[in-house]
């Protein structure tokens, strides 16, 4: 059965895949119970008698279905229910709702808002200190709204609908939405939630082997919801530093003239060619909007 599912790149998705799968089979131990009393019912209970009524006259024993049965089987129901929630369920919550502690490894931040049909993603740069951002400042050529006067946004990257994670390190992603809600969902890391307008939400995971896939969204969300998909990478700690720190000197060149624009590194023009099946893409419909339409957001 695990063959049907997305593969498991996170640390916590063999915990919550043996919660789904034991679920699964408890609920499958469940019908064959059930369908077996129902049929030795059905095969007991085929007689003349088909008023409804118990008939008194038959001895307990010889009545089609011993009275107990149903009892034994919805203790047996029960029982399986507590067994999951207090040896798996439970556990594996816990485990979840726990953020990542520092002293394990620093987690890595990450901020994403979503915006129908984009995800835009804000790196905090070498420095790990996030620029101040301020929603005025949102264009074209500025997704986030970045403020350039501060000194710790001179390293800051933003890319759209594209998620580059290092392999082994704690990933705390924090998330807002800029209109309706959404849903930030990435299948292999068994991460899924909401994004919701005037809040800000956290997932956090930690990849455990490099892979690229889909950042896919949960939510009907529009009429564009279909194509709101961006891609993640994980690669390994060493390739993600130089993949930063390459980002960070693109920040540099002088024709870029834009912070989210569409920079020339080989990994965003592959997830463009991945993403750009939804239009908007890589680039973001801010950049497109100014493209296409000369329009500024
Ligand atoms: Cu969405």
């Amino acid at each position: 059965m695990s063959n049907l599912w997305p593969e498991a790149a996170s640390a916590h998705a063999a915990a919550l895949d043996a919660v789904l799968m034991h679920a699964h089979l408890h609920m499958a131990a469940v019908f064959m119970l059930w369908l077996g009393i129902l049929l030795v019912a059905l095969w007991k209970g085929r007689s003349t008698h088909a008023t409804g009524a118990p008939d008194d006259s038959v001895p307990t024993a010889l009545r089609p279905v011993p009275a107990c049965w149903p009892w034994v089987a919805m203790a047996l129901v029960v029982a399986g229910d507590v067994v999951l929630l207090t040896t798996e369920a439970l556990p594996a919550w816990h485990a979840r709702m726990q953020p990542p502690s520092p002293q394990d490894a620093t987690p890595l931040e990450i901020h994403v808002e979503a915006e129908q049909y984009v995800w835009h993603v804000h790196y905090a740069g070498l420095d790990d200190r996030f620029g101040r951002t301020d929603p005025a400042r949102i264009d074209a050529g500025n997704a986030m709204g970045l403020d350039d006067t501060d000194p710790a946004s001179q390293d800051d990257v933003m890319i759209d609908n594209l998620l580059m994670l290092p392999q082994g390190r704690p990933v705390v992603v924090q998330l807002k939405s800029r209109d309706v809600i959404h849903s930030f969902t990435l299948p292999e890391m068994r991460v899924k939630q909401d994004v919701t307008p005037g809040l800000t939400s956290r997932a956090w995971f930690t990849p455990i082997h490099p892979g690229a896939w889909d950042i896919t969204c949960s939510q009907l969300c529009g009429a564009g919801h279909y194509r709101m998909r961006g891609q993640y990478r994980v690669l390994s700690p060493e390739a993600w530093q130089a993949w930063l720190s390459e980002e960070v000197a693109l920040l540099a060149l002088p024709d870029i003239g834009t912070r989210s624009g569409p920079h020339a590194h080989p990994l965003r023009a592959e997830a463009a060619h991945v993403v750009a099946r939804g239009l908007p893409g890589l680039l973001g419909r801010h950049y497109f909007n100014a493209l296409i339409f000369g329009q500024r957001h």
